[in-house]
């Protein structure tokens, strides 16, 4: 066949980038000051130190089960940074630490959440946030409808809703993408494409060359970036939400990374994982990748590395002495937190439930 009815052409294409696998940056300006790019840094360092104590409380009983953003840290910061916490909103699903706690969510919330208590689940009225999703691609319609009654309402907030390759393929980011192309709705559909749903490789989870091309279906722009560059990926989402924010409507990013961790604390990987793969994308490492794009600009040094460990190490342990010293939560708490005006009958549960535990521990 000379010329084909048929689309698209299927010629691989790769993701949008900013700097060379060891971090020299290419020939055009950084979208981000050396500034930005040091507070965005120190984010990525903080979750490290989170990841592993997470991973270890979880180790000791003292966490549930837990999901890392390792080798993600680029992919999450780089959106996040490019969001206003006082206007923006993040629509999380469950690996977006850093993201949270730069928008204003306390750390102690977070571990409280993972240590059982409901009160980490509290939002704290400034914090322009929807709760943790466990029930894959649930938020998405969230997100989309958060972002239209923004828009409804004259404002000029933006959402960004986060989830993974895995839950792309549930039929509500579908039924979302589609009525936010309708809508013109000011949201961000960031999809981190980390290799992996559990141990469901990305290959079985769609045919289509990417994930980013989906958009066109509905009418709505895609882009496929590098997740493991910081500075692209910050371009990618600033450049998406100058666009919502202007009333021309939403965007999915595909976020290209690598989840060199476990799936969750629950997660065996060396069952599934291609070691050699892995090594690959280690090479890829986002937080090496930063330091060395920060040591070619001459701002990088193993004083300055150890200054910022330290102070990630310290605000992580007074954080984690807030949650430890939390009272435990009495099982009346159950019904806190789920109407703003609870119902009759469920005050009614409430009473009885009281009734039948005497001090309803
Ligand atoms: C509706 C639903 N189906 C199945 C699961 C079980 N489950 C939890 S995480 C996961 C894989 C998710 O992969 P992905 O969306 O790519 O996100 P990632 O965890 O890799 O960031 C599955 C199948 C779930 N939580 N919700």
């Amino acid at each position: 066949m000379s010329e084909s009815r048929f689309l698209p052409n299927f010629e691989p294409i790769a993701p949008f980038s900013r700097l060379t696998d060891s971090g020299i940056l290419d020939s055009g300006e950084s979208p981000m000051s050396d500034d930005a790019v040091l507070e965005a840094l120190r984010y990525m360092m903080l979750t490290r130190v989170f990841d592993d104590k997470a991973t270890s409380m979880q180790r000791q009983g003292r966490f549930g089960t837990f999901s890392s953003v390792r080798g993600q840290e680029a992919s999450v910061v780089g959106a996040a940074s490019a969001l206003d916490p006082t206007k923006d909103w993040i629509v999380p699903q469950y690996r977006e630490f850093p993201a949270l706690i730069r928008h204003g969510y306390p750390i102690e919330n977070f571990a409280l959440y993972f240590m059982g208590n409901p009160k980490g689940g509290t939002i704290p009225p400034n914090v322009n946030m929807l709760p943790m999703q466990i029930s894959l691609a649930a938020q998405i319609p969230q997100a989309t409808g958060l972002a239209w009654g923004l828009k409804m309402q004259g404002g000029d907030g933006v959402v960004i809703t986060f989830f993974g390759d895995g839950a792309s393929s549930e039929g509500d980011f579908h039924e979302s993408l589609n009525l936010a192309g309708i809508m013109k709705a000011p949201v961000i559909f960031f999809l981190q494409n980390n290799g992996w749903a559990i141990s469901t490789p990305r290959e079985n989870q769609t045919a289509a060359r990417s994930f980013a091309e989906r958009a066109i279906g509905y009418g709505v722009e895609g882009v496929m970036v590098d997740g493991n560059d910081l500075l692209a990926v910050h371009e990618v989402t600033k450049q998406a939400v100058a666009k919502a924010r202007a009333g021309r409507g939403p965007t999915l990013i595909e976020s290209v990374t690598y989840r060199t961790g476990a799936h969750n604390t629950a997660d065996d990987p060396t069952r599934y994982i291609d070691q050699q793969e892995l090594e690959k994308w280690q090479q890829k490492d986002p937080v090496e990748r930063i330091k060395n794009y920060l040591r070619s600009r001459g701002i990088w040094n193993e004083n300055l590395e150890q200054e910022l460990l330290d102070s990630c190490a310290a605000q992580i342990d007074a954080a984690m002495e807030i949650a430890r010293n939390t009272p435990l939560a009495t099982s009346d708490a159950l019904f806190d937190h789920v109407y703003a005006e609870p119902p009759q009958r469920m005050l009614d549960q409430k009473r009885d439930w009281a009734n039948r535990n005497g001090d309803a521990r």
